[in-house]
């Protein structure tokens, strides 16, 4: 599936906007938030753009299996004993950038419920 012009995180993908990649295979590509809510805030997010994890989950689970060993991996090497994963799926739940993408969310107590 083609990339984005238009799409801020398929800039990132292809390198025409700088970002802190933490990792990256054939599946996926990680960097640090812009914004961090934590002491690690990474996002994870498909090599294909895909509006959401809904519109994802049509497609290969490969993939989506792949944001979640990517989570594991780098949350392994970030030295987390816990992590939080969120997706948040459309603009009502906090979605800003419409090219799906997981946060990682770790380093420091996580309570819940979330806001
Ligand atoms: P969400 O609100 O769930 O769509 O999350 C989008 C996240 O993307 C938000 O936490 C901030 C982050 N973000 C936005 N623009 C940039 C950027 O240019 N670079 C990086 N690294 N992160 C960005």
């Amino acid at each position: 599936m083609p990339l984005d012009a238009e799409c801020l995180f398929c800039k990132i993908i292809e390198g025409n906007i700088p970002a802190d990649i933490v990792y990256r295979d054939e599946n996926v590509v990680a960097f640090r938030d812009i914004s961090p809510k934590a002491p690690t805030h990474v996002l994870i997010i498909p090599t294909v753009h895909v509006e959401n994890v809904a519109e994802l989950a049509k497609m290969s689970s490969v993939i989506t299996a792949s944001l979640f060993s990517a989570a594991k991996e780098i949350a392994d090497s970030e030295g987390l004993d816990g992590y939080r994963t969120v997706f948040n799926t459309g603009a009502s739940a906090g979605q800003s950038v419409f090219h799906a993408h997981m946060h990682l969310l770790g380093g420091r107590p996580l309570t819940w419920p979330p806001g």
